[in-house]
């Protein structure tokens, strides 16, 4: 795959997020997030891993914008710690954590490098968890002030910003299923932390746009391509359901399209909206951010509530795996960007996260990872099919720079272009990383 086919406006990136790398937890000032209580509670990480050391960016952000610099990636996707800023979530602002992300913006506009922020990347002060958390209402005061404390702070420098990482999944497996932070279940949570994160979304997105005029305002999701078991009604239409919830929840709710109404209980959703929110609820982004690894197959199912469907596992369908047990299935990225192009309202697209982990070694200073190469590139033809369609997709980000602290899975899967030693905080390129760099050379 040939760079010049995407044109020189195509934005070229890889992607992070601060409680996967920082570490540094109760480093100068920084509060206490919900998964820093998560992952202490016993069973909740695989190995027991917690991220309080992760890839020590905290220290090392110097090092790694460097190899960012070295690797030739022009547009690098952070985020900003909510407990950095306001270690109680709401109240005094702590003024190293806003020195921090001045430090890392500084050194990446120094080098050339263009920031691109994620303001919510799950990692919520664990006092507003204490206050409900995402169930509870005041959420949209509490972001809200978070937001305006992140424009005024580094609005004059950052040009790109995304309001929200995946509300899907920290509403899901973080409300509903239980399995991240804060570890919460059923639906009578879900459905209120679902519609607080819509409003967050849109009150995000209007602050924005009215403090930073000029300033490119995006948001992000999760996305899969999603195909029936088989052609029988009940699972096509178990596929539609589970669409709902993997594909169309958010980004219609917060585009004017209201809730889908196809599935039964989110009609319940009702119960927690006030008057007037059908317009609170809106905004018109600048740009989409999808984030897509693979896609799922989906077969109806009685046993499962609410959806009636289940995803039947990559590992019996004889597919090639990554390390998450994801398959590897490049048409999903093209199927995804042909999907939410075909919204009216999406005014561009910007593949924020695509990657894959596979178990990487060091062998004489070097990393070959020919499966992660293949998936990239393969990925990046398949977001070239669906440009040349005439997809307003411009943009495509790699995740993610180094190995890092991958939520409940801990620090077993190795998502990287760069390779981290644990014990010894060792980075080596690997060769996918070596390929990027070249791929982007001046
Ligand atoms: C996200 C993702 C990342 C993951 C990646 C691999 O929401 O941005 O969860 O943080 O590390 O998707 O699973």
């Amino acid at each position: 795959v040939n760079r010049a086919f995407f044109g020189d406006n195509f934005n070229w990136g890889v992607s992070t997020a601060a409680p996967q790398i920082e570490g540094a937890l109760a480093i100068d000032g920084r509060g206490t997030s919900i998964w820093d209580v998560f992952t202490k509670k016993k069973g909740k990480v695989l190995n027991g891993d917690t991220p309080d050391i992760a890839c020590e960016f905290y220290e090392r952000y110097r090092e790694d914008i460097a190899l960012i610099k070295e690797l030739n990636i022009p547009n690098f996707r952070f985020s900003i710690a909510w407990p950095r800023i306001l270690p109680n979530g709401t109240g005094e602002v702590n003024p190293a954590g806003i020195a921090y992300y001045n430090r890392i913006i500084d050194f990446c506009l120094e080098l050339g490098i263009e920031p691109w922020v994620t303001i919510y990347h799950w990692d919520l002060p664990h006092e507003l968890e204490l206050k409900g958390g995402w169930t509870n209402r005041e959420i949209v005061n509490w972001f809200s002030n978070y937001v305006k404390i992140c424009a005024n702070a580094f609005g004059d420098r950052v040009k790109h910003w995304m309001v929200m990482n995946e509300p899907a999944v920290f509403t899901g497996a973080g409300y509903f299923l239980g399995i991240h932070a804060p570890g919460r279940t059923g639906i009578k949570n879900f459905l209120p932390a679902v519609h607080h994160a819509v409003l967050c979304m849109a009150a995000g997105g209007k602050l924005l746009r009215q403090l930073l005029p000029g300033a490119q305002i995006g948001t992000t999701f999760s996305c899969s391509h999603i195909e029936p078991y088989s052609n029988k009604p009940k699972d096509v239409a178990a596929a539609a359901r589970a669409d709902v919830f993997f594909n169309r929840i958010f980004i219609e709710a917060v585009s004017s399209m209201g809730y889908p109404e196809d599935i039964k209980v989110l009609s319940r959703i009702k119960q927690y909206m006030l008057p007037g929110d059908e317009h609170l609820m809106n905004f018109e982004f600048d740009f989409i951010g999808l984030q897509n690894y693979t896609r799922e197959i989906v077969k109806a199912s009685l046993f499962v509530p609410y959806i009636g469907a289940r995803l039947v596992k990559a590992q019996h369908r004889n597919v090639q795996l990554t390390d998450m047990k994801w398959e590897v299935y490049p048409p999903a990225i093209y199927e995804v960007i042909k999907k939410f192009d075909a919204y009216p309202f999406v005014k561009k697209i910007i593949i924020t996260e695509n990657g894959s982990a596979f178990p990487d070694e060091v062998k004489d200073g070097r990393v070959d990872d020919p499966l992660r190469l293949k998936y990239l590139q393969n990925h990046i033809n398949q977001v070239l099919r669906a440009k040349n369609d005439g997809c307003k997709v411009a943009g495509y980000f790699i995740w993610t720079l180094t190995d890092n602290f991958e939520w409940a899975e801990g620090y077993h899967p190795r998502f990287g272009i760069i390779h981290i030693d644990f014990k010894t905080q060792k980075r080596t390129i690997k060769n996918s990383g070596l390929w990027y760099g070249k791929f982007l050379a001046p």
